[in-house]
């Protein structure tokens, strides 16, 4: 449709920038914090690259009225950052501890008054490390209970002020990189306790819907989905039906949950086939089906392209941490699909692939399946980037490829789909989980790096100039 009149992006439309706050803040000690898994996971040798840590990240924690002033000059519409539940909770639960939750105070004061929008996660991946010792995290239904107190806890603090909220950020990621390939805390290999996880993180993120909407809480609620949207590798029909697979595991598994309450059928078949289905106790389909988030959250980074992987085919294989293009191993589930490279598309040097196109064919699987909202909590780039002399980042990769999604959303916007906002990943560039700071997201190139000894000066892109003007124009000339 590509004659089709492009409609304008809505006037309200959220134009934003992200982060999380392990991957920011740094002051992982200070003022009462407690420690998280993530806090524990890096010191264990080997798990990161070149044992990256953020104990300082980008130092937001210090610096975040210098960061707010740059997005305030940006001109961006909302920010999209995590709570520290260890900053709030040392221990996951019990006594608040108020020096913490004052900083999320100033921090969302200083976005008010800067006329941004606060985006608030409620979960990003650091878990307390107390409720993992005690009971395991999220193996435990423990859990459900100590997130909706935490959640509660922010919900009466920030009522009025926050408006947008994310309940858990990429379920799916947390999860499979924890539980199966033992490549996130806590370090884990079994996919029967992978689904078993999933299914207390479901319950838990319904109660809280439940609770945020029982409060009557001012604003709209939703979880943050990882998208991959799956291809076939051609019209072959067993991998036509392999790419069916891969929707319904990688995809369809999480998302149906979230919007309907309920397991997707062949997903769930499988599983039980395997033994890894997850125990659906008495009450579990009820509390499921009854939340309803008021949006969807879709962190969109590429596609994925699948054929038929007999059952003595390839299994999990390493993801590439190292920037060295074409590293990664191939992957897949025996019996069902296997990842390939598309050959229509090109790859960054970590091998992800860029797909603009994918986004809005994404967006509109999405709007014709569930006929919901969609916010846009991530989608960027992470590159090298290099600072010149005269402290210039020329990053016209960066403006490529956000130009082009930005112009798939006014497709699927034009297609039918809403779209209330969009985030790239990342405002500043911040500490990749497994990647440390070589690779690069932000509008705002940082000076830290593996070592840890930079200066930590901000430096703006050119990408930052380019989206200052995209939301001067509200995306009009995109
Ligand atoms: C998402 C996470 C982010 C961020 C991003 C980029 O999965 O929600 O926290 O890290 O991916 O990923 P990476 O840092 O691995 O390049």
């Amino acid at each position: 449709m590509e004659h089709k009149k492009l409609a304008s992006f809505p006037k309200d439309f959220l134009w934003g920038s992200a982060s999380a706050a392990y991957q920011v803040e740094g002051a992982w000690q200070e003022d009462g914090k407690g420690v998280s898994v993530w806090d524990e996971f890096v010191r264990i040798p080997g798990k990161t690259f070149k044992a990256t840590n953020g104990d300082m990240a980008v130092d937001h924690y210090h610096r975040y009225k210098e960061d707010i002033a740059l997005m305030k000059e940006q001109g961006l519409k909302t920010y999209r950052f995590s709570v520290a539940w260890t900053r709030i909770f040392p221990n996951g639960r019990g006594e608040v501890n108020q020096k913490g939750l004052e900083f999320y105070h100033d921090l969302i004061d200083e976005l008010i008054k800067n006329d941004i929008e606060p985006m608030l996660t409620l979960y990003h991946w650091d878990l307390p490390q107390a409720l993992q010792d005690e009971y395991g995290g999220w193996e435990s239904r423990k859990i459900i209970d100590d997130f909706t107190n935490y959640a509660t806890t922010l919900f009466e603090a920030f009522r009025g002020k926050v408006h947008y909220w994310v309940s858990l950020n990429e379920q799916n990621v947390f999860t499979s990189l924890g539980y199966m390939l033992a490549a996130h805390p806590p370090g884990v290999q079994d996919p029967k306790r992978m689904y078993a996880v999933n299914h207390i993180a479901f319950l838990a993120n319904a109660t809280v819907i439940n609770k945020f909407h029982e409060m009557n809480m001012p604003g709209k609620i939703g979880p943050s989905f990882a998208y991959t949207p799956n291809y076939s590798i051609d019209s072959n029909p067993k991998n036509v039906l392999a790419a069916e697979d891969a929707e319904d595991l990688m995809a369809n598994y999480w998302m149906d949950v979230y919007m309907w309450g309920k397991y997707p059928i062949a997903a769930r078949n499988y599983l039980l086939e395997q033994g890894w289905a997850p125990e659906i106790e008495e009450g579990d389909q009820e509390l499921l089906e009854s939340a309803k988030p008021d949006f969807l959250g879709i962190n969109y980074y590429q596609t994925a392209t699948n054929m038929f992987n007999p059952l003595d085919g390839v299994g999990m294989g390493k993801m590439n941490t190292t920037g060295k293009k074409g590293t990664s191993e191939e992957s897949g589930i025996p019996g069902m699909y296997k990842k390939v490279d598309n050959p229509f598309v090109n790859r960054t040097n970590w091998d992800w692939e860029i797909d603009p196109e994918g986004l809005r064919i994404g967006l509109r699987r999405i709007t014709s399946r569930y006929r919901i909202p969609v916010m846009i909590t991530e989608n960027g780039l992470g590159e090298y980037d290099k600072l010149t002399e005269n402290n210039e980042i020329h990053d016209e990769y960066r403006i490529e490829y956000l130009s082009n999604h930005v112009h798939a959303i006014r497709e699927a916007i034009s297609d039918g789909a809403t779209v209330l906002g969009y985030c790239t990943w990342s405002y500043t560039d911040l500490l990749s989980w497994l990647n440390g700071y070589q690779k690069r997201y932000g509008f705002v190139y940082v000076d830290q790096d593996e070592n840890q000894d930079g200066s930590l000066a901000r430096y703006k892109k050119d990408s930052y100039y380019w989206y200052q003007k995209v939301i001067q124009e509200n995306g009009e000339n995109s």
